[in-house]
């Protein structure tokens, strides 16, 4: 049985950023959706049911041709969501140490790499996400992703990432992607970014 996590925040902790309204129905709606989808499709797998959703979103070619879709769409959408959660704090951080150095190294400054990954977010079409991935051979790139497909299932490690389905941003920004960005930056956790590097390494 796959759960849905607890925030260690209070929805209206990232206000005036991120509105109370979007991030209780993105949890408790959106987000549990897709733990619940989760659960229905596995009821019958009693193997793939025990693994870990990285590890069926790392294996998805032995999901089954029939369920694979559902299990990337859903397994994609919790392992996203639940990332996404920890990624943010309402508590002011910025980025420093040997995340940084790595930034500036590849981006030139910490205000050129916010302005490609901003790039990078509004070039995703329609509902999907942006990701600062550490790939299989350790280099830190810029990705995007369509719907909920997971860096996960490309042997991709997820650093930084932003939701920009219109449920992320709607209700307070409307068509305004580029203003949830602009905002966005404000509640990112840059400790748990940096132990998402480390980790990927
Ligand atoms: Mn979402």
């Amino acid at each position: 049985m796959y759960s849905l996590p607890k925030l260690t925040y209070s929805y209206s902790a990232l206000e005036p950023y991120i509105d109370e309204a979007t991030m209780k129905i993105h949890h408790t709606k959106h987000h549990a959706g897709y733990v619940d989808n989760l659960n229905k499709v596995l009821n019958e797998n009693k193997k793939l049911r025990r693994f870990s959703v990285e590890k069926l979103l790392k294996n998805i070619k032995s999901v089954p041709s029939d369920i694979r879709q559902t299990v990337i769409n859903n397994a994609g959408g919790h392992a996203n969501h639940s990332f996404f959660w920890q990624i943010m704090t309402p508590n002011k951080t910025k980025p420093e140490g040997k995340l940084l150095e790595v930034i500036k190294k590849q981006f030139g400054s910490l205000d050129n790499f916010k302005e490609a990954f901003t790039q990078k977010t509004m070039s995703v079409f329609g509902s999907g996400w942006a990701f600062l991935i550490m790939t299989m051979d350790g280099k830190v790139k810029l990705k995007r992703h369509s719907f909920q497909n997971s860096p996960i299932m490309h042997g991709n490690i997820p650093i930084l990432g932003i939701d920009v389905w219109e449920h992320a941003y709607y209700l307070k920004y409307q068509n305004r992607r580029v203003d949830y960005i602009k905002a966005w930056w404000n509640v990112v956790n840059w400790r748990q970014v940096e132990k998402n590097f480390f980790n990927s390494k």
